[in-house]
């Protein structure tokens, strides 16, 4: 069989993707005490694949033309499997459709590679037009989940905006071989984004997150991240959503927040790594925010420290949808580290490192919000008195 024939310019795109894909990370001189971030995002465009996106050959691509743009990697699911770490990331398109691919690595912060292909998702729904925000749980049922927002036209509205978002759900054991399940029914919300499904039943019961909504953008009357529980994963249907952490005026969550990371189940409670939103005039602000619930009782808020954990930081702040991060992964290991990888601006895939230890710590001793600047006097004046006196005996 004669050698293929391949273009110079692949020959280089090749060598410095190569160079990319196995550069080592490492921490930046970012301090807070709580996590570390890692200077290299851990997924960016170019780390597509490129025989994802040129005609390798030159006889139908004599210019190694891109023929299909990737546009973003972001929002990804995380999970550690046999050692090994997977993203399920969100990919886009330079035609704004995302899609859902893994990439895989020995290390929690770098080397991540796509597999070959992206994920290809039973076509269960004709009017579903675009998919995204995969989170990942492992369940005590034996399977792998996969809960994301599918999105459709809303042909109801004659607005070409109008549209309904969905929660799908999927199932796998492997990452490769996916089953589709219908979609997610909560009978008193039109629309969701931004749901989790929880790894252990509770009462018996699939037990989710959810983020109740009147309308695509508007959460409307949505008070907040609801919770919610279904007998049958084959039919989800939730009749009934408690809502656990409320949106409050004048804080981060002001305008939506929504569940992130799948939860973590810790000796203290469930560990969520969630996402706040307020406006401004410069558009809609997302921070990363935290809140641990009740182990028996997940709907109930045990620790919900006042701000943000992570904010859009210095690059981080451009993007697509600049001032933004966002998570809907991160993976806890057995050894108590914990990654939780998070996006920035809806363009490219970063890594923040603590401990579950350390993320219980700032959960329980970070003080609540007081939801008010006069409070919040009081509270960062009672600190300082602590100190002073502190530092006042030691003299
Ligand atoms: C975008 C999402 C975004 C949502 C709400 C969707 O069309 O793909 O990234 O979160 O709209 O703004
Ligand atoms: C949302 C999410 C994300 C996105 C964010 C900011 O509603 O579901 O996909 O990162 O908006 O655009």
């Amino acid at each position: 069989m004669s050698k293929c024939e391949l273009h110079p310019e692949y020959l280089r795109q090749k060598a410095r993707q190569e160079a990319l894909l196995s550069r080592k990370n490492e921490k930046t001189d970012f301090y807070n005490g709580i996590y570390d971030r890692w200077k290299y995002p851990v997924l960016t465009r170019d780390h597509a694949p490129l025989i994802w996106r040129y005609d390798l050959d030159p006889k139908t691509n004599p210019h190694f033309m891109e023929r299909l743009g990737v546009n973003a990697v972001l929002n990804s699911g995380a999970i550690e499997l046999d050692g090994k770490f997977y993203l399920v990331a969100r990919v886009e398109g330079s035609d704004r459709k995302s899609f859902f691919a893994v990439a895989e690595s020995d290390s929690p912060v770098d080397g991540f590679r796509f597999w070959d292909k992206p994920v290809e998702l039973p076509d269960t729904c004709p009017e579903e037009t675009n998919v995204y925000d995969m989170r990942l749980t492992r369940h005590e049922d034996g399977w792998i989940y996969g809960v994301f927002c599918s999105e459709s036209k809303d042909p109801s509205n004659p607005d070409l905006s109008a549209a309904v978002a969905a929660a799908g759900i999927v199932r796998t054991h492997d990452l490769k071989t996916w089953e589709r399940l219908p979609n997610l029914v909560t009978a008193h919300s039109p629309q969701q984004r931004n749901v989790d499904l929880l790894p252990c039943f509770v009462n018996g019961k699939y037990a989710f997150f959810t983020r109740p909504m009147d309308d695509f953008i508007d959460t409307g009357s949505g008070g907040g991240i609801g919770f919610g529980t279904c007998d049958d994963i084959t039919r989800p249907v939730i009749e009934e959503e408690i809502i656990t952490s409320p949106r409050r005026y004048h804080t981060i969550t002001e305008v939506k927040n929504g569940e992130g990371a799948t939860p973590i189940r810790t000796e203290k409670g469930w560990l969520h790594i969630a996402h706040g939103v307020r406006n401004t005039a410069a558009g809609l602000r997302y921070v990363i925010y935290v809140f641990v619930t009740d182990l028996a009782e997940p709907w109930k808020v045990i620790a919900e420290p006042s701000g943000y954990l992570i904010a859009p930081l210095g690059a981080e702040r451009v993007g697509d949808v600049s001032n933004v991060v966002f998570t809907n992964g991160a993976i806890a290991r057995d050894n108590g580290e914990l990654y939780i990888y998070y996006a920035s601006s809806d363009t490219r895939l970063h890594v923040a490192s603590t401990t579950v230890e350390k993320l219980l710590d700032y959960a329980f001793h970070t003080p609540a919000d007081p939801l008010r600047s006069r409070d919040c006097v009081a509270q960062r004046c009672a600190l300082i008195d602590k100190n002073l006196a502190y530092l006042a005996a030691g003299e």
